[in-house]
């Protein structure tokens, strides 16, 4: 029997592995505070991929020959990348070679990849799937609180707060057992407002549901405070004592009258004003963002908009109350802070600050001016590979860039002008099917490390199996590759060595692990950060006397409305967003390959109005075209979502072919959660016309085949949500989810 945690999302649920035989079988672990033994569909089968047939257990090199891979041993393979990296770095310099991680790596494993790159390899190219992830609401934390922590207070505190906002967040689907704490939270006679373009398992438990336009969250925060402020809700007292910059957000607010954000928004003024009367006569406010309102271009501005509103109503920092990021990856948390992220150093370090790379570099033992400075963003990275200057090799560790990048048909083109692609994974996701090289490694049941959980909750993932014979462990790889790299330091394999290591490193940082212990995360189940000495009890709660600005007191930020990077036209009438299923996981590589979970492939969910419109009946197969591609899939009805509003989840290839690559320009974070769309029937009309280009926006199309019937009626507006209970004639189609 061993206590572990589940190996996909931030919740990181306590689990109980037992052997019985030569089987390992999930049992709950109740005594595990975040979710006390509940898990979802996708914990219950986490062991499915040990023994799995799919499972890599040997090395593979791509024969230049024929083409395909072939297995090799781990000598031969270590041997060919570290050579071909030397060959690169002596010819084009270290940034020639560049790195890639993921917020599903352990703490120790995050350390080690940063390591890697700034020591072993030399290069500033490192950077990782989070940028995706959380990172619009870790700048807009930054710069109003001074820290990013997801969650300042432990999850279970929502349970005591009046009114719960929840921004983008599906959680019922993407972190099953936290929705008790709703349902919690209402009996103690809180309520739940949700902001989704759909009308999500989440919202169905909301008090009050608001439906706006993807990509309008920003003026619909803005809205909300120029009416709390118009009526005299803002908390005063706490303005002046624990903020600064109100006066400057708060002329800013004045255009925002109701009217003018049901236009932008599609969000009816009386819910507005029903909204804000709920929040204006509460006392304890939570706001939680999540992907829908963070994956947008103005996504950081979007999240400083919300913390406006937080704390014009005076809440971060108070008990039962404030402003918070539903982490999403196992380890989003403690994989942001370690160091495989292109602009830090561990324990939440700049790498552009000279007494951060001066601590680093004498735990590293290296002279701190040979440490490279900051790099380019993910999807920055991706886009400059196999160019002139670009990085012309590219080791992947923990991420499925081909089916979870934006815009992945070019990121997929970037790859392949790759002189070397390198990827370590369990199984033969579709980047690793593309690789040079493909290393085999141990999954979390069969080794040891610890994750951060969306809450900052440090705990522990301890070895309950042995691996496969031939697997390596991510630490066991990553040293291999240092030492033929010549590093100038040691790499221990030993991940509570290398935890250790980490704790000195991120000492004195702002995410200072150095008073954490196996040891004391085993007896104490998880060590809240900071925790900077042994005998120090670890924060659960943040920013309570004050923030960890220089000042001590929190930003307000003035923020200004952009829209979408591609708004809808003529030629792309529809608003495509796209997101996750309870089933499945991220790209799906783990979870498409346990056969417990169903696996419907992708689907377009659209509203029967939409449906009525291009005469699509349910399952039937529809084609989403954006400026980047196209995607055929069945059309899943639904009365559930806005009817100018496509969803298409991204757990299969296909989604991100036409998803935009707008960045924002804080977080580098790509816009998935809205881009102009077509849709229509696949059906011969739907092929382009000679002489007419999909890609081209600039072809007049009112007239092309695909699109007429999207043009509204007369007297429709696609922003009113309201006009969905007056068509009954598509009714008899419509199918609600499960
Ligand atoms: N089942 C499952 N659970 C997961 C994951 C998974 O892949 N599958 N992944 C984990 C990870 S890494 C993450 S990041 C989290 C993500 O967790 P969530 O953020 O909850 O998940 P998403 O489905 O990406 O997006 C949430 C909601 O945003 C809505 N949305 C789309 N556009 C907008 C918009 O413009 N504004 C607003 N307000 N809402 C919008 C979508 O309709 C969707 O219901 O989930 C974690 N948990
Ligand atoms: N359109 C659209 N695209 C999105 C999103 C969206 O909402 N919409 N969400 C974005 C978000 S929030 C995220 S987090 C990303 C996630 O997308 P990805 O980065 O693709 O995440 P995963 O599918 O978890 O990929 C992890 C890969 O690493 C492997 N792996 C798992 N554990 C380990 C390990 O310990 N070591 C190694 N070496 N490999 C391991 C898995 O088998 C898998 O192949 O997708 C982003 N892409
Ligand atoms: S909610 Fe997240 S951590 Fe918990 S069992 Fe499901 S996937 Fe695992
Ligand atoms: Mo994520």
């Amino acid at each position: 029997m061993t206590h572990t945690h589940c190996p996909y999302c931030s919740l990181q649920c306590g689990m109980t592995l037992a052997r019985t035989g030569r089987s390992l079988e999930v049992q709950p672990w109740p005594e595990f505070p975040v979710n006390e033994g509940a898990l979802c569909r996708k914990g219950w089968t986490a062991t499915a991929l040990r023994g799995h047939r799919e499972r890599l257990t040997t090395p593979l090199l791509r024969d230049r020959e024929s083409g395909e891979l072939r297995a090799a041993g781990w000598d031969e393979a270590l041997d060919l990348v570290a050579g071909r990296l030397r060959e690169l770095r002596a010819d084009l310099g270290p940034d020639a070679v560049a790195v890639f991680g993921g917020g599903g790596l352990t703490n120790e494993k995050a350390y080690q990849l940063g390591k890697l790159a700034r020591v072993a390899i030399g290069t500033s190219q490192i950077d990782y799937n989070g940028r995706w992830c959380m990172s619009s609401a870790a700048s807009a934390g930054n710069r109003a609180f001074g820290l990013d922590r997801g969650l300042p207070f432990p999850l279970a505190d929502i349970e005591h707060t009046d009114v719960l906002v929840l921004v983008g967040s599906n959680l019922a689907e993407t972190m099953p057992p936290a929705a008790r704490h709703l349902d919690r939270l209402r009996e103690n006679g809180g309520r739940v407002v949700v902001v989704d373009p759909r009308r999500t398992p989440t919202a169905e438990r909301a008090d009050l549901f608001l439906q706006p336009v993807p990509g309008t969250d920003l003026p619909l925060a803005l809205g909300l405070l120029h009416l709390l402020d118009a009526a005299g809700a803002v908390d005063e007292e706490y303005v002046a004592a624990r903020t600064t910059g109100w006066e400057e957000v708060r002329r800013s607010i004045a255009a925002w009258w109701p009217e003018r954000v049901e236009r932008e928004t599609g969000v009816e003024t009386a819910q507005l004003r029903e909204c804000a009367a709920l929040l204006a006569g509460a006392e304890r406010v939570t706001v939680l963002t999540a992907r829908g309102a963070e994956q947008h271009a103005q996504g950081t501005d979007t999240v400083l908009a919300w913390i406006d509103l937080a704390l014009a109503l005076g809440m971060p920092g108070k008990e039962h109350a404030g402003y918070g990021c539903l982490t999403g990856q196992g380890n989003g948390q403690g994989g942001r802070e370690h160091g495989q992220k292109a602009d830090q150093l561990p324990g939440y370090r700049m790498i552009d600050d000279p007494a951060a790379r001066d601590h680093v570099a004498r735990v590293w033992g290296v002279p701190a001016d040979s440490l490279p400075g900051p790099g380019r963003s993910a999807y920055e990275l991706l886009d400059a590979l196999g160019t002139d200057g670009g990085p012309q090799a590219l080791l992947v560790f923990g991420s499925n860039i081909v089916v979870s990048a934006p815009n992945a048909t070019h990121v997929t083109s970037r790859l392949s002008d790759l002189d070397l692609l390198v990827v370590a994974d369990l199984v033969m996701s579709e980047t690793a099917a593309l690789a040079d090289v493909v290393l085999p490694v141990t999954q979390w049941a069969e080794e040891t490390g610890t994750m951060t959980n969306l809450e900052g909750r440090v705990i522990l993932r301890e070895r309950a199996v042995a691996p496969p014979e031939g697997v390596r462990t991510d630490l066991e790889v990553i040293a291999g590759l240092a030492s033929r790299l010549g590093s100038p330091v040691e790499f221990s394999t030993d991940a509570e060595e290398v935890f250790a290591e980490l704790g000195r490193a991120s000492s004195g940082g702002r995410a200072d692990y150095a008073g954490i212990t196996y040891d004391r995360i085993r007896a104490e189940r998880g060590v809240f950060w900071p925790c900077p000495t042994a005998d120090h009890s670890g924060t659960p709660r943040l920013f309570g006397s004050s923030f960890a600005t220089p000042d001590g007191r929190a930003r307000f930020v003035a923020v200004e409305h952009r829209g979408p990077a591609e708004p809808t036209d003529t030629a792309y009438p529809v608003h495509l967003t796209t997101g996750r299923v309870l089933a499945q996981y991220q790209s799906g590589a783990q979870t498409r390959r346990v056969a417990e979970l169903p696996d419907d492939g992708p689907f377009v969910e659209l509203h029967p109005m939409l449906a009525d419109r291009i005469g699509a009946y349910h399952g039937e197969p529809v084609v989403v075209t954006t400026r980047r591609g196209e995607l055929k899939a069945p059309a899943r009805i639904v009365t559930t979502i806005r009817p100018d509003t496509v969803f298409v989840p991204f757990h299969w290839v296909g989604a991100n072919r036409l998803t935009h690559d707008a960045l924002d320009p804080a977080s580098r974070m790509p816009e998935f959660k809205v881009c102009a769309a077509a849709v229509g029937l696949d059906t011969p009309s739907l092929v382009p016309r000679e002489g007419y280009s999909t890609t081209d926006p600039a072809t007049p199309s009112t007239t092309d085949p695909a699109t007429p019937s999207l043009v509204p009626r007369e007297g429709y507006s696609t922003t009113e949500p309201g006009i969905v209970g007056r068509v009954a004639s598509a009714s008899e189609r419509i199918e609600t989810p499960a």
